[in-house]
């Protein structure tokens, strides 16, 4: 890892926003990659930062302002990240799971569609089944794209799928998800129609439920 990107993951660790923002632009203004710079300094960050936390090293606070840090990266990579395209790949509704605040990959995953000219309608983070289920009805999405990262928040997929089909709205949105305790395995279970480990997985994925 070159000087500023490890500026960059240092900085994100350390909670220290000011300095991400002052590096992610010194970076760009660099011509480093945004794929680099989002890749290697950012998201390796957030990991090491999860690693912290489970040795006992950093609590919610430590874990709070890195992801502040990484939010304000994040959101100067987005015109990089989202180009603008003229046809529509698809309409997704797009959110985290009910009771589940984690939503940088989420975010993440949008940014990358959006790049990949999918029109993404955003509900946000702790996303309650019945918002997902209206969110799908109001906007004849093609895809919900559901994010979770905690093991207790996991089986809200599977509810909203229910409520999915309660509706009667299962038969014509594909469910697509994601977020790091997630499997393949765990989506054949509850019987979402894709899964993919990252983001850009996540876009390849959309695209061929789309094309199926
Ligand atoms: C930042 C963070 C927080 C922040 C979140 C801020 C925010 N706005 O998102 C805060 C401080 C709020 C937080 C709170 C908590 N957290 Co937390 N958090 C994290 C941390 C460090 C990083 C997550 C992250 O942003 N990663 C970076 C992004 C880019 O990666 P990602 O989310 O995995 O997303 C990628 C893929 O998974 C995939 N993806 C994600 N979503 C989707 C969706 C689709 C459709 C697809 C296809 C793909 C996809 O693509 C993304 C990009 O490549 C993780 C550690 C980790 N290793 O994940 C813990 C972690 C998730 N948290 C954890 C815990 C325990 C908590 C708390 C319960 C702590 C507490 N005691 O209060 C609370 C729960 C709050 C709640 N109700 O949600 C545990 C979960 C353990 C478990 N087994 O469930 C983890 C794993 C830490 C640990 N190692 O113990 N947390």
């Amino acid at each position: 890892m070159n000087e500023i990107l490890r500026a960059i993951y240092s900085s994100i660790i350390d909670g220290e926003q000011k300095v991400t923002t002052a590096k992610v632009q010194e970076a760009l203004d660099q011509g480093t990659e945004p794929s680099a710079i989002l890749n290697e300094g950012m998201v390796a960050a957030m990991a090491e930062v999860g690693k912290l936390f489970e040795e006992g090293e950093y609590f919610v606070p430590e874990m709070l302002v890195a992801a502040r840090a990484m939010q304000s990266g994040l959101a100067m990579l987005k015109p990089y990240l989202v180009k603008a395209d003229v046809k529509s790949s698809g309409k997704v509704v797009a959110g985290t799971v009910k009771g589940d605040l984690h939503d940088i990959g989420k975010n993440l995953v949008c940014m990358m569609l959006e790049g990949s000219a999918f029109e993404v309608i955003d509900l946000g983070s702790d996303v309650d089944p019945d918002k997902f289920v209206e969110a799908v009805h109001q906007t004849n999405a093609d895809i919900v794209a559901m994010s979770a990262l905690l093991t207790t928040t996991m089986p809200n997929m599977k509810v909203t799928i229910e409520a999915l089909k309660a509706a009667g709205l299962r038969d014509k949105v594909k469910v697509l998800v994601g977020g790091a305790p997630l499997t393949q395995q765990y989506a054949n279970e509850i019987g979402a129609d894709g899964y993919a480990p990252d983001a850009s997985r996540a876009v390849a994925t959309a695209k061929s439920l789309i094309a199926a």
